[in-house]
């Protein structure tokens, strides 16, 4: 038995001395070490020798064991030694040269003016409020004082879905629906997407509209002006006036037109601003006291403001696009300068 072991151990070591690779002697670790190499069943077997000669039997076989893992051990480090300094020689990394461009996408020029008014807005107290897309006719039209057959329906082209039920033409349509849920005072934002049928330089399908609007005790115009004033000097600088023109929305009475001084020639006059020294930016007014009674607000308490602009719009003066059909074209060259 004694002599079996010195055997395998004796060939062991000439098979690891032979071998030439780290294959072969993590081969050799299984033949001999492994759950069911050659060493391993004859430890098994110490049950079966004589309990008198088990201890030095035992003795002998770790001895064996030890030998062989060791140099295996040896064998194996000088084996990934010789592995890591080939690919040291054959794989030499150049870090000078350069590296692959990965291209970074970026917010699309509507989002990135979107986010800059919705943080100007809460950062005055204002919530942010959604309505859907596809609206009742109830919501985008009648609660705001303009009943079926309303001549004022004509200044939005309407995709209608059904005689109930339209594509939002204007974020107006979420004045009533937050109305309806909440008790003044209420402070809101209502970004997101609208849909009129209209194409040309300055109008597109589908596009972006913020409104706001304020419903309190004792809200008057000049909270109105206030707001706004502070809104347009961060947008465009605090050297940008601001011109309340008369104008008329159903929903609105008074209603006005804010025109702010040519962020171009500075209110001098150039062809942007058609030599008027002032552009067109949004829409706004004091809550007409119909809407207050359709959304369950008794008129003679509370009264408001409310403004919606045109994302694109303000983009388009803040950037210098005279084109609007740009922003949703996909062209790189456009969208990579924002
Ligand atoms: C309205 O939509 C009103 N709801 C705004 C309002 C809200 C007034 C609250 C009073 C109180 P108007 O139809 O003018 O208004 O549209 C507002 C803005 O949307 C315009 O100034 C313009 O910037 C933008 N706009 C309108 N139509 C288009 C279009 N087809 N493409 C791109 N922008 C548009």
């Amino acid at each position: 038995m004694l002599n079996d072991i010195l055997s395998i151990k004796n060939l062991a070591r000439e098979e690891i001395e032979k071998a030439e690779s780290l294959k072969e002697i993590q081969d050799l670790k299984v033949k001999y070490l492994g759950k069911k190499g050659i060493l391993t069943g004859k430890i098994k077997s110490l049950g079966s020798i004589p309990q008198e000669d088990r201890r030095e039997y035992g003795r002998i076989l770790n001895e064996a064991k030890i030998y062989i893992e060791d140099l295996l051990g040896k064998y194996e480090e000088t084996f990934n030694t010789a592995e890591l300094n080939k690919i040291l020689q054959t794989q030499r990394i150049d870090v000078t040269v350069p590296g692959c461009y990965i291209p970074i996408g970026r917010l699309h020029p509507t989002t990135q003016v979107l986010d800059e008014i919705i943080k100007i807005f809460t950062s005055l107290g204002f919530n942010v409020e959604e309505g859907p897309e596809i609206e009742l006719d109830f919501y985008n039209f009648e609660a705001l004082n303009m009943p079926k057959n309303h001549p004022a329906r004509d200044m939005q082209d309407t995709f209608y879905i059904s005689d109930d039920v339209v594509l939002r033409t204007h974020t107006s349509s979420v004045q009533v629906r937050v109305m309806q849920n909440n008790v003044p005072p209420l402070r809101v934002i209502a970004p997101g997407k609208v849909y009129r049928c209209d194409a040309d330089v300055t109008h597109i399908p589908m596009f972006h509209q913020l409104e706001g609007f304020m419903v309190d005790k004792n809200i008057t115009m000049s909270d109105l002006k206030g707001v706004l004033e502070v809104f347009i000097h961060m947008v465009f600088g605090v050297d940008t006036k601001l011109r309340f023109r008369p104008s008329f929305f159903p929903f609105t009475e008074p209603s006005a037109e804010i025109d702010i001084s040519c962020v171009i020639c500075k209110g001098a006059g150039c062809n942007v601003c058609k030599n008027t020294g002032w552009l067109e930016i949004l829409g706004a007014g004091m809550i007409n006291p119909r809407v207050f009674e359709m959304a369950g607000y008794d008129p003679e308490e509370y009264t408001g403001f409310a403004f919606g602009m045109g994302i694109e719009r303000v983009a388009m003066l803040k950037y210098g696009i005279d084109d609007i059909r740009l922003f949703y074209e996909n062209d790189k060259r456009f969208l990579e300068q924002f």
